[in-house]
């Protein structure tokens, strides 16, 4: 299916076991990922990919835990533990991910004062990261989506992906989502609602 793109959210070390955002079984899924990389012709990856002191670590927020939220300059944002710090190990792709045939990698977060979940829009929910403009100039008008998280970046980039007219699923057989204050099922009932397909 050449106008299909298989779009894998964030495989990444510290969003697995032993990383230090981890999601519970976030490395289960590696295998089903692969065999969907395998099938797709068309494979493009994120990559969670921020600078050191980054405006969402808690760490950079005077008197913050991760898991709390601050108001920004754009609106609420959740303070998370330092992860995917550029160029470090919990930035990689897990080990087991074969990516090799990946057209494209979106890096997102890199803005020190702007987080991104989507793959396709910063938090401020203006700043595109270019990814609609790709997929549409390659053809492409349908995307799935697996990776992690399921209820945060998984679910941003889904919702973008259909207010950009993309014919969009999300296999949640390959997701794996941290549940932050009932966050599974607000966006699970978020995206139902606005036309992702869930199987
Ligand atoms: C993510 C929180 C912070 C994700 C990324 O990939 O879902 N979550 N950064
Ligand atoms: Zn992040």
């Amino acid at each position: 299916m050449n106008d299909e793109a298989l779009v894998v959210i964030d495989m990444q070390n510290d969003f697995c076991p032993g990383g230090s955002l981890a999601v519970a079984g976030g490395d289960d899924i590696v295998p089903l990922v692969n065999d969907l990389i395998a099938g797709f012709d068309h494979v493009v990856m994120t990559q969670d990919w921020h600078p050191a002191g980054h405006s969402s670590f808690a760490s950079s927020q005077p008197g913050k835990q991760p898991f709390e939220q601050v108001e920004m300059s754009y609106g609420l944002q959740t303070l998370w533990p330092d992860h995917c710090i550029q160029g470090s190990i919990g930035a990689e792709f897990h080990p087991g991910i074969v990516w090799t045939k990946t057209e494209l990698v979106i890096r997102k977060g890199f803005d020190p004062a702007i987080d991104s979940y989507s793959a396709f829009f910063e938090n401020d929910r203006t700043t595109p990261t270019g990814l609609a403009g790709y997929l549409r100039e390659r053809g492409i008008g349908k995307v799935v989506l697996v990776g992690l998280a399921t209820d945060f970046c998984v679910a941003f980039s889904a919702l973008d992906a259909v207010s950009h007219g993309f014919d969009t699923t999300v296999r949640l057989d390959a997701c794996r989502g941290i549940d932050l204050g009932g966050s599974m099922d607000a966006m699970l009932t978020a995206m139902r609602g606005a036309g992702v397909r869930l199987v």
